[in-house]
């Protein structure tokens, strides 16, 4: 059975959490969520990183490429106004507010493995709306075939994005299936609270049976389109990143392996775990792939 936040939130942290309640301390981003604990069918069982984990070691190379910039340095992104731009092939093209595309009262608490590229894997109770009503609200057009995504580009705010780490802003893309399957998410939280800046404040995706690089954070575009788009790590490095990227311990990165994974937070002698296909969720994904040869589509 899923395990409802409170089951899996360690004791000094709820009490925390339910102190913070009380104090009335902040505009929560799930207040109705965190008193119903809506569990989910999609959220594993397995215990989440504490919030020091989620929050200390993250990828946001556009405040720098070291572990711990993201924490240091993220802080300083105004997020409020905010507002994604939804356009392309759909019915009703526009500048949606946070608030809109994910209202308080449709928030749900989806408990992820999430795997990076480089091998290291965490699970993270994030809370969120499943992307597909989203892309339903805005009106998908019938030629459509791929959600194309992109981060925002502000180089006063994101200091990583004066200098040519990557080709800015950062963008992703999905094939629309993958874009409306029920497992993939638009996070706005993470352990009942507003997602904190270095996670990718206030809005981004969540697509857990692909590397991480797939879950683009501060999303301020999303462009439905029939074209594949072409995502910043696979202009980068086309033959070490794949436009699929889906977790595979059968095909490894041209310069390591992908077989096995560090958790973190297992500590030293926690060893490594097997990586699985499909991150774990092959049962809910695998038939999106059907036919296709993993290896050459990676
Ligand atoms: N805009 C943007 N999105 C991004 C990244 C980034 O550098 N910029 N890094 C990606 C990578 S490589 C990973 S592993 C995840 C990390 O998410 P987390 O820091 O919330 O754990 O974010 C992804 N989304
Ligand atoms: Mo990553």
């Amino acid at each position: 059975m899923p395990l409802r936040w409170s089951d899996v939130t360690p004791k000094k942290d709820y009490l925390n959490r339910r102190a913070f309640i009380a104090a009335g301390a902040a505009a929560l981003a799930a207040p109705a969520w965190a008193l119903t604990g809506k569990p989910s069918p999609y959220s594993t069982d397995q215990t989440p990183n504490t919030l020091e984990e989620i929050t200390n070691y993250n990828n946001f190379y556009e405040f720098g490429m070291d572990k711990t910039d993201p924490a240091r340095r993220a802080g300083a992104l105004d997020t409020d106004p905010w507002s994604v731009e939804i356009g392309g092939m759909v019915d009703r093209p526009g500048s949606y507010a946070v608030d809109d595309l994910a209202p308080a009262n449709a928030l749900e608490e989806r408990i992820y493995r999430l795997r990076c590229v480089e091998a290291w894997s965490m699970v993270i109770p994030w809370i969120g709306v499943p992307l597909a009503g989203v892309l339903d609200r805005a009106g998908v057009q019938p030629g459509a075939k791929f959600v194309a995504f992109e981060t925002l580009h502000r180089p006063e705010q994101m200091p990583g994005q004066n200098r040519p780490i990557l080709d800015w802003p950062y963008k992703e893309g999905l094939r629309l299936d993958e874009a409306m399957h029920p497992l993939t998410i638009l996070a706005t939280g993470l352990y009942g609270e507003a997602l904190p800046n270095q996670n990718g404040a206030p809005i981004r995706l969540v697509v857990p049976w692909k590397y991480g690089f797939k879950s683009i954070k501060s999303i301020v575009r999303i462009t439905l389109t029939d074209r594949q788009p072409v995502s910043t790590w696979q202009a980068m490095q086309p033959r070490e990143y794949g436009f699929y990227a889906n977790v595979n311990p059968q095909v490894d990165h041209p310069r390591w392996s992908q077989a096995t994974e560090r958790r973190i937070g297992a500590g030293l002698f926690g060893g490594r775990e097997e990586t699985l296909m499909f991150n774990g969720y092959g049962d809910q994904v695998a038939r999106l792939y059907a036919g296709m040869d993993l290896a050459k589509d990676y």
